[in-house]
Formats: C-alpha cells, structure tokens, sequence
C-alpha cells in the first residue's frame, strides 16, 4: 500500500515544475509540447492519477480531489500563457511593420516650367505687349501649308526627304511654324499682326542641332509696314528680352523664298555678333497665294529660333541638355 502523503509530495512537486515550465517556454509551440508532458494522456499528471488505486480507499477521495484541483490550475495557467504568448507574438509583429507616424510625408514636388516654355512665354509677353496675337497650328502640315503657299520651288532642297519628315499620305512635320502664319493669313484679312510659336522638325541632329526644335515666327501686315518697323520691332523685341538697352542690331543681307528683300539679323555679343533670327518683307507671292492683294499691302515676317534664344538667356551651352529631361538640370530653372 501507498502512503498518501508520499503521492501528494509528487504532485507537490511535478505541480512546481509544470507551473515554472510553462511560463519559461517561449513559444506556442514548446508551450504544447510542455502541456503533453504534464496534462497529456501519458503526462505526469495522468500518471499521478493512475496510481490512485495503490492507496487505500479512504485515502483515495481526498487525494483524487488534490490531482483534478492541480489539473484545473495547470489548465488555467496553461491558457493564460497561451494567452500571453499570442500577445507577444502580435506585439512583435506591430513593431516589427511599425510605421512612424511623425516622420515628415513624401509629399508631391511642386514641379517647374521647362526653360524652353518660359523663354516661349517671355516672347509671347513681349511681342503681346506691342499689339501681337499668339496663332497656333498643326504639327502635322500638309505640303501647300509648309512649301507652296511660301514660294518655294517643287525642286528646292527644303522638300527634299532628306530634310523633311514625311509622313502618310504625302503630309510632313511642319519644318517651320510659317505655315501656322499661312493658315492665318486664309481666315483673316488685314491688319494681320501676330506671333506663331511652337515645335518644328528637320532631319537634323548633333550637339547644336535637335531633329524636333522651337521657332518663333512673327508677321505684321497692313497697307504701309516698312523694313523699318522690322528694324524698329525687333530691335527693341532684343533690347526688352536680354534686358539691354545698349545691345547692338544689325541687318545683313539674305535670301529667303518667302521675303524679298531678305535679311539676317545678328546682335552684338561679346564683342562679335550673333545671328539671332532670318527675316523680311513678306514676298507678294506669299500674300497673293493667301488671298491678300499685294498691290494694297505690305508688311514683314520673321522666323528665330527658341531654343538659341533659350541657350543665350540661361546661359546653357549644350541644345540637347534641354531634351534629355535629367531633372538635375531641369530643376535649375524652376
Ligand atoms: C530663319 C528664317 C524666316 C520667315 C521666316 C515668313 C512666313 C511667312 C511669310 C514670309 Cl507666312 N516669311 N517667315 C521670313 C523670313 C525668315 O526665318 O532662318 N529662321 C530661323
């Protein structure tokens, strides 16, 4: 026979050892398998159980009683560390994805103005300022818009494919934005003063020459405008735009399809001159193939290009900085 007191001491101590156990373990995982050891179906506490019958029958309730207390208790701080261990786990993982709230936003850049476009918008702001409308018109030009209507012969090189890109059905990419300023003078009679800038096109590309560039074209047309209102216009459109009073203007003698008589235009610069744009008095085939009598009016064209004018302004010595949009650069203007 068992003595009671001897199975009690056990349970005394496989209770101690249970209770340290499972507060020790530190995952779910050993936690089950510590619970197998002591509550399991051969588990100590089972064990303990079974060998009930050794003692005798009056010793047998009291100390059934002792064993199913201790399970219950086990059982309890069972759960309550299971309980623990779930917390920790979801603690870990809060501060492991923790997001801090009080770091400063990515935020949205506030983003700038191309240098080409705000040299486009200080020339339509000039020119405006002296009486000129802005006209636009289509990329895509067809070949009496862009060639015919400017007096340029079928044979000239200009119409040559290996100047200009054609695309389907016989249209081309404007290589100028005269034909904007053509379009123009077919809807509206005169006075006809305006700027046309905008994108143009040429087989054409090395560091000074880009296949897609920027013109700005100009016309005034009424019944007296001289070859000296252009010297007079764009003069002053060059003193206003480099902000110098003293910049130097000089007209040399050119030939272009479209202007008779014809000029360069060079500006003083560092000592030299500078060719700065092609200009004009508007050729009277020109107005007769828009329907504008040439016998009553007159006036002057000019075609510059922005990019130059955008170079000479920032003080960028490279075209092709301005199409490769390495924002490094780009941001230097906003
Ligand atoms: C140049 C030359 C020029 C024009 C453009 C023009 C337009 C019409 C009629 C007459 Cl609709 N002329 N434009 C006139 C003279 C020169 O540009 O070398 N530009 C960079």
């Amino acid at each position: 026979m068992r003595k009671a007191f001897v199975l009690m001491e056990d349970l005394e101590s496989i209770t101690a050892a249970a209770l340290e156990e499972f507060a020790a373990c530190a995952d779910p995982a050993a936690l089950e398998n510590s619970k197998a050891r002591y509550l399991g179906k051969t588990g100590q506490l089972s064990e303990l159980l079974k060998s009930l019958g050794k003692l005798s029958a009056a010793d047998r309730p009291a100390a059934g009683a002792r064993i199913n207390e201790a399970k219950a208790k086990l059982e309890a701080a069972l759960n309550r560390r299971r309980a623990e261990l779930a917390d920790l786990r979801l603690t870990r993982q809060l501060s492991a994805q923790a997001l801090d709230v009080t770091l400063p936003g990515r935020g949205i850049g506030v983003g700038g103005l191309h240098p080409i476009t705000r040299t486009l918008q200080r020339i339509e702001t000039l020119f405006h300022s002296i009486g000129f409308a802005v006209a636009l018109g289509p990329e895509i030009e067809d070949d009496f818009h862009n060639f015919t209507a400017l007096n340029t012969p079928e044979d000239h090189p200009a119409r040559s494919m290996h100047d200009t890109f054609y695309v389907e059905g016989g249209m081309v990419l404007r290589t100028h934005t005269s034909p904007i300023q053509v379009r123009y003078m077919e809807t509206h009679a005169p006075p006809i003063k305006i700027i046309a800038p905008g994108r143009v096109y040429r087989v054409d590309s090395d560091a000074t020459h880009s296949p897609m560039f920027h013109q700005v074209e100009g016309m005034w047309i009424d019944e007296d405008v001289t070859f000296a209102d252009l010297k007079a216009v764009f003069t002053e459109f060059l003193r206003r735009f480099f902000e110098r009073d003293d910049l130097k203007v000089r007209f040399r003698p050119s030939f272009f399809p479209f202007t008779e008589p014809s000029a360069e235009i060079d500006m003083s610069f560092g000592g030299g001159w500078l060719e700065i744009s092609g200009a004009g008095q508007v050729h009277p085939n020109v107005l007769s193939a828009v329907g504008i009598d040439p016998e009553r009016y007159q006036g002057f064209a000019f075609g510059m290009g922005a990019d130059r004018l955008a170079m000479l302004r920032y003080g960028v010595d490279d075209l092709r900085l301005f199409f490769e949009n390495d924002l490094r650069f780009l941001r230097q203007f906003a």
